[in-house]
């Protein structure tokens, strides 16, 4: 069916769209792929994430262009294009890619729209995408940094450079732009881009001018993408050849840009988060299309070695500050979590890719704790302020004014990267929720709305996280072959009940086979099928290696983890916090804060404050304090919502003693 924008009029553009849109997101893996799962086309109609996107969609994209003209980058397409004169404006090479993730989040953001309404926001990305055209050189090369303050010294800084960084955010807006739109005029530059690298970068063998890679890894699971949307195999090829010329010594042997060993070889993630993320989506991608099995178990081995010891409860990544790095096995700090919000986005970028080519139920799980928490934290409740980092805890005496790699909620930042990032994945987020294969379809995250794949389309209505029942509707069904509903078991469910036709079953009666809980029968229009999953609050320790919060628990309700905010505990702040693990914890739905959330209430006290900051050791004693313990009430908070009342303390992780 023709989408109903292919024949939307264009005043500023003769183009028109040269073919039918099929709604589909960011992924959409090709006809040969060996991906055990497709992505299903999803609606999100009301619910938790409908909230959260409607402030996406209403403000924060709309503000994106005020911001980008404030901050230069839209002033240097202009002058790179020569419709102006001025000098480069930003501190980064890559401020051309906050451009092109705000123009993908814009594109998904339309694709909602219902027709005709798409208004201003239509108009901007019209605009833009025009500016974008008329800054590109006549040979396919774009970059304003380079343009206007290198001298057009290209490839020169391969390290540092970011032109094929910028590439790939490129040509992931013209694929959003094309999918949703159906119009070409992006991805008519992002393929003349694409050639253009192509004719430069390939093997010693291949004669071409440059062997080389990008320092930070994006063109890759770009060039699929369009390989994806074009059918052109070429980009398929050279993102394999730039996959694979990772590791070789070309940007000086770093593991922070991915260049220590080859990613065939490698054994645990390293070195940069984002550049080691999307390098690793890419992989995936590769494996997907290529049946590359090698490549498959790499990137299986390594997502395990990520969880297994380098993941924060929030599912952030990335320990260090210094080089926005993954640290060492189980160094999780929590003051100085890095956690950089542009990591979460990739890590569920990744997991998607994951969960799409194995059909596993854990990539899932990931991107829910990574979702509901590591990532929603990066944007304020009113979509206005945002955080670059995302600490674990921020104590009584921080003192920080903001910024990037700040604890505190900015405006917007000197590097962007984040915020535009965070509108492109809410902004498609409805793609990330289900798949469907030859046997039938699988929900892998709870938000209510509707689910389609060949032929079958499930309505799903929900007040999750808050609550635990998901009820779902079959609306679409053929009539005359089984087929199987799939349901994410969560690996944080101890407890759930499922209830179709007249009989209830509980976890016993209906078991979850690695992760999911499958329904097959022949379906009828009107079709009930209710999961509920029990949400009641719990208290998660972490591996003892965690050295940082080694005899400290974290407050989890179902997908949330909570935190404390200095706030909801006035009179003496947190760092002397202690929870009474044997005492009870209590949820209260308080529809009159952050929004409405779900607070859990807990039992503990200040711990006395020692007289000296060290003292002779004896097993069991307390450190000698002049004071008593004083018994304090415990409220704690979803971690997503932090730091939007005040610019407070917080802690995720609280001693027991
Ligand atoms: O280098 C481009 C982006 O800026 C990275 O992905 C982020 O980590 C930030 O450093
Ligand atoms: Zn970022």
């Amino acid at each position: 069916m023709p989408h109903p924008r292919s024949a939307m009029p264009s005043s500023a553009s003769p183009a028109l769209p040269d073919q039918p849109v099929v709604p589909s997101g960011p992924v959409r893996p090709g006809p040969a792929a060996k991906a055990a799962l497709a992505p299903a086309a999803a609606e999100v109609q009301g619910g938790f994430w409908s909230t959260r996107r409607r402030v996406n969609g209403r403000t924060s994209i709309p503000q994106g262009p005020e911001l980008l003209e404030s901050a230069g980058n839209l002033d240097n397409l202009r002058v790179a294009a020569g419709l102006t004169e001025g000098a480069f404006q930003g501190a980064y090479p890559f401020v051309d890619s906050d451009v092109y993730k705000w123009l993908e989040a814009a594109a998904w953001q339309l694709a909602q729209a219902p027709s005709g309404d798409e208004g201003p926001l239509a108009a901007d990305v019209e605009r833009i995408v025009s500016l974008v055209a008329a800054a590109q050189q006549p040979d396919g090369y774009l970059n304003t940094w380079f343009q206007l303050l290198k001298g057009g010294e290209r490839y020169q800084d391969l390290r540092w450079g970011h032109e094929l960084y910028c590439a790939g955010h490129l040509i992931q807006a013209a694929v959003a732009h094309h999918r949703a739109t159906g119009r070409r005029e992006l991805l008519d530059v992002a393929v003349k881009f694409a050639d253009h690298i192509d004719s430069v970068f390939g093997p010693p063998e291949s004669g071409k001018p440059i062997d080389g890679v990008d320092g930070h890894p994006e063109v890759e699971t770009a060039l699929v993408e369009l390989y994806r949307e074009t059918g052109e195999r070429r980009y398929l090829d050279l993102a394999g050849y730039f996959v694979d010329r990772f590791g070789h010594g070309l940007l000086g042997g770093e593991a922070y840009c991915q260049d220590r060993v080859p990613l065939r070889e490698a054994t645990d993630v390293e070195g940069h988060a984002v550049r080691q993320l999307y390098l690793l989506a890419a992989a995936t991608d590769l494996a997907t299309e290529n049946g590359d099995t090698e490549l498959r178990a790499v990137t299986e081995r390594l997502w395990a070695a990520m969880t297994a010891a380098k993941t924060h409860i929030t599912g952030g990544l990335g320990a260090h500050h210094d080089e926005e790095d993954f640290g060492d096995p189980y160094e999780l700090p929590n003051e100085r979590a890095y956690c950089e919000t542009c990591a979460a986005i990739a890590s569920v970028q990744w997991s998607w890719r994951m969960a799409l080519l194995t059909g596993e139920a854990r990539y899932s799980d990931l991107i829910e704790r990574t979702l509901f928490n590591g990532f929603l934290a990066g944007v304020s409740l009113d979509g206005e302020r945002w955080l670059y980092v995302n600490p674990l805890q921020v104590r009584d005496g921080h003192t920080d004014p903001g910024g990037d790699q700040s604890a505190r909620r900015t405006r917007w930042f000197r590097c962007a990267c984040c915020p535009p990032n965070v509108m492109r994945l809410l902004a498609s987020l409805e793609h990330y929720l289900a798949s469907g294969d030859a046997g039938g379809l699988q929900i892998h995250q709870y938000a209510t709305g509707r689910y389609t794949a060949d032929g079958v389309t499930v309505r799903c209505e929900t007040g999750y996280p808050w609550q635990g029942t998901i009820a779902f509707t079959v609306e679409e069904t053929p009539a005359d072959r089984p087929w199987t509903l799939s349901l994410r078991i969560p690996q944080w469910c101890r407890k759930y009940r499922i209830r179709y036709g007249d009989t209830a079953y509980d976890g016993t009666d209906a078991p979850a086979t690695d992760g999911w809980l499958r329904i097959e029968r022949t379906w009828a229009p009107g079709d009930r099928v209710v999961l509920e999953l029990a949400l009641a609050p719990r208290l998660t320790a972490a591996d003892p290696r965690v050295d940082a919060v080694r005899g400290c628990v974290a407050i989890e309700r179902g997908p949330l983890v909570y935190c404390l905010e200095g706030v909801d505990h006035p009179g003496g702040g947190l760092d002397d916090i202690v929870l009474d693990p044997a005492g009870p914890l209590a949820d209260v739905h308080r529809p009159d804060l952050l929004g409405g959330v779900t607070t859990v209430t807990a039992s503990g006290y200040r711990r006395p404050r020692p007289e000296a900051g060290w003292w002779p050791y004896t097993p069991a004693d307390a450190p000698p304090s002049a004071t008593e313990p004083a018994p304090v009430a415990l409220t704690a908070v979803p971690y997503y919502a932090w730091a939007n009342r005040q610019d407070g303390s917080m802690r995720v992780w609280l001693p027991t003693q």
